[in-house]
């Protein structure tokens, strides 16, 4: 019999099953775990070719640059702003991501927090636990059904959560940097359009340099005090700082965010807030997806293997190997 292929896992998954089912199929070991991590690449980082993370935990230049012979890297998740692009293009190694299987769940999450944010849901249980309701009424809170929806990153996921707007009645208008074609939704040139013309401002953009910071304090006090903001793409995205700020001054009405700057530290003033809710990057955390996302984890080492090529391949991943 042969020997399984050595894997390199770049911490442990978000999946426990995944991390099991690697251990069946590949000879294992977990960098993160390593007592002393960079002396372990320095003495053992030829003998890899494959190598797993996740879109959280990303994959620095410091340990492509310790993998002479990586091949092929396949990540647990659909943003790729935390793989070093430089450095795997550099190396040739090709990487594997897990896009479409999440839009559903990231949707309905961004629903939740839209919806959350609205109607006060969070702060409602708040209220009821600390037994206010006998002393004292519930704010009175916002309509979402009919209110005009704008999506910041019209692609997959963005186009999930237009297709649950339209059961409530939304309007619909988005930017990107291009229109999509045939999208049936109004496109709006700019952000600043957008967050003028939105009751709602949902973030599906993809994260890294292209996004940093766009939604600043400009965009939020143009979106206004009567709107809200949502954040299920990447924490980069938006001005946390003068977010907290918007939300303290009531220069927006609220938010409901997914995603920060700095995870697992979101900035402490907004923990304070009632006016925004706070989940801890959960978007695509449910037991279908998470599955669905590892299975395609696996489909794309097991065909990189067989045939040097992912299912699922990042763009500039897939770019190069066609140039
Ligand atoms: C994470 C995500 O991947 O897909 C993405 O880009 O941000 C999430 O689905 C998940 O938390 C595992 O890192």
């Amino acid at each position: 019999t042969q020997r399984p292929p050595r894997l390199l896992q770049y911490g442990r998954m978000p999946l426990s099953a995944l991390d099991r089912e690697l251990a069946a199929q590949f000879d294992v070991a977990v960098l993160s775990e390593q007592a002393d991590p960079d002396r372990f690449l320095a003495e053992q980082g030829t003998h890899f070719e494959y190598l797993v993370t996740s879109a959280a935990m990303g994959l620095p230049a410091r340990v492509v640059d310790a993998l002479p012979h990586l091949r092929f890297v396949s990540s647990f998740g659909v943003g790729f702003d935390a793989l070093d692009k430089e450095s795997l293009l550099r190396r040739g190694a090709r990487v594997g991501y897990t896009p479409g299987v999440l839009d559903d769940c990231v949707a309905d999450m961004a629903f939740a927090l839209l919806l959350d944010a609205a109607r006060g849901l969070s702060a409602a249980d708040r209220f009821v636990r600390r037994g206010d309701w006998s002393r004292q009424r519930f704010g009175i809170q916002t309509r979402a059904s009919g209110k005009r929806l704008g999506i910041f990153g019209m692609g997959r996921i963005g186009s999930a959560v237009a297709r649950r707007a339209a059961g409530f009645g939304m309007q619909v208008a988005y930017h990107n940097r291009h229109p999509v074609e045939g999208s049936p939704h109004q496109y709006l040139p700019s952000l600043l359009e957008l967050a003028r013309w939105a009751d709602f401002l949902l973030i599906t953009a993809a994260g890294g340099d292209a996004t940093r910071h766009l939604v600043n304090a400009e965009v939020l006090d143009t979106l206004g005090p009567q709107g809200f903001l949502v954040n299920v793409a990447r924490g980069s995205v938006v001005d946390e700082a003068a977010l907290a700020a918007a939300l303290q001054d009531g220069r927006i009405a609220g938010a409901g965010l997914d995603v920060f700057e700095d995870e697992p530290h979101p900035l402490p003033a907004l923990l304070a807030l009632d006016n925004v809710v706070l989940s801890p990057h959960i978007a695509s955390g449910t037991h279908e997806t998470r599955h669905a996302m590892a299975d395609l984890v696996l489909q794309n080492l097991a065909q990189c293997i067989a045939t040097g090529r992912p299912v699922a391949e990042v763009p500039w991943s897939a770019a190069a190997a066609t140039a």
